[in-house]
């Protein structure tokens, strides 16, 4: 617990990870309490390519609460940054009262809050997901609670729930109204399956048409082949999700998680008005990696895709090369452009001409922007504590 007096202001900085869903999260039972209609899986991705840093400062001197996100002041009445306050207050006044009277940080302490992502915000990188993990974690180390704390973070973002824990989360989508069992439970740990290797491939960093809060509501309302999907189809597929997870088994997992996603974006076509997420771009990406697993006769590769056009890629490491290779040649970059791989390096490899011949596409220059090259990780992280003598520490940052 970070120490305050009066003039000072307490702070805690803490990071949290984005995380892909191989099983879907769409659609809500319950809009107030973010309750899903079906349980989802994710993999937590590496904080070294993909994070979200935050910063929390509490001191008698702040007269409101306030937040900043990517340095620009935002409005902190939003109803679910609202909730995220409210229940992080209410559970540290709660702890307080069972056990820790003397607690130095004063509840009716008003908080500051910067929030800046390592990835451009609106590319359909699941930025409000990492984004909230933090906001959460880094309020509950500032104020000392020690809950569960994924059901708070599920009420500022459904997603958010499986950025708390790394490595293979599950959100269980539970049954009781209150939402007490709908939480994030880790399947494995990061260290389960180190040869797995992600690939995000950037199509566009465009802001996406149809935001998710609003797409899965009008899903909800209108798709039947959503509820198809939430009652007949996912509670099999999440057990089949974890056996193949636990086993390690990646034909098993890599089919999943494709069926996966193209169930999603059908139940996006199924919605009325439909919701265009995947782009010609993306619809190539499909084919390029039906046609490599075709060639190999073996699933190598899986894509997934969330509320937008970028891929996500699941490999094992000894593929990545020459995939990566593969995705060079149907998709040259820029001559002149920056860095085509960010990330964890990837070394150059060949491209057998029967490969080239057997895909068989069209290339398609600069249909990507660049490869984000990472791996999975652990959970939502614990920086530093710092007690600072100004309250404009914020104003640097902007
Ligand atoms: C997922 N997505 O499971 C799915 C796949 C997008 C496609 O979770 O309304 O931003 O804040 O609960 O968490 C995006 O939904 O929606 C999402 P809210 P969220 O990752």
């Amino acid at each position: 617990m970070p120490e305050t007096n009066s003039h000072n202001v307490s702070m805690i900085t803490c990071t949290a990870p984005v995380n892909i869903a191989v099983i879907k999260y769409w659609g809500k039972r319950d809009e107030e309490l973010i309750l899903p209609i079906n349980s989802s899986l994710s993999v937590t991705l590496h904080q070294d390519q993909l994070k979200t840093t935050t910063t929390v400062a509490c001191s008698r001197n702040f007269q409101e609460d306030r937040i900043w996100l990517n340095g620009k002041e935002e409005d902190i009445n939003q109803p679910r940054l609202q909730s995220c306050l409210r229940e992080i207050r209410r559970l540290a006044r709660k702890r307080r009262n069972e056990e820790d009277p003397n607690a130095e940080i004063t509840l009716s302490h008003r908080v500051h809050i910067c929030s800046v992502n390592n990835f451009p915000t609106a590319a359909g990188l699941a930025s409000s997901a990492a984004g909230y993990a933090c906001l959460v974690y880094s309020l509950s180390r500032l104020f000392g609670v020690d809950a569960e704390l994924s059901l708070v973070a599920r009420q500022g973002s459904g997603s958010a729930c499986r950025s708390m824990y790394g490595g293979f989360v599950q959100w269980k989508m539970g049954e009781r109204q209150d939402g007490k069992d709908s939480v994030a439970e880790q399947v494995a740990p990061e260290t389960h399956w180190p040869e797995l290797r992600v690939l995000v491939l950037v199509v566009s960093a465009e802001r996406k048409p149809v935001g998710s809060t609003s797409g899965m509501q009008t899903s909800v309302q209108t798709s039947k082949l959503l509820k198809h999907r939430a009652d007949s189809v996912v509670p099999a597929r999440m057990d089949d999700m974890i056996r193949a997870v636990r086993g390690r088994d990646f034909a098993t997992f890599a089919e999943l998680t494709m069926k996966d996603s193209n169930q999603f974006h059908a139940t996006c076509l199924d919605t009325f008005p439909p919701i265009f997420y995947l782009n010609d771009i993306s619809r190539k990406v499909i084919n390029l990696v039906h046609r490599y697993n075709r060639h190999y006769r073996e699933t190598r590769v899986a894509y997934t895709f969330d509320a937008g056009p970028n891929a996500v890629i699941y490999l094992l490491r000894d593929h990545v090369p020459e995939f990566v290779q593969a995705v060079r040649h149907f998709f040259p970059p820029e001559s002149n452009g920056g860095e085509f791989v960010k990330g964890l390096p990837v070394h150059s490899a060949s491209l057998p001409d029967e490969l080239v011949r057997d895909i068989g596409m069209e290339p398609t220059p600069k249909g990507i922007s660049y490869i984000i090259s990472t791996k999975n990780e652990i959970r939502v992280k614990f920086f530093n504590v710092k007690n600072a003598r100004t309250s404009g520490w914020h104003k640097k940052r902007k």
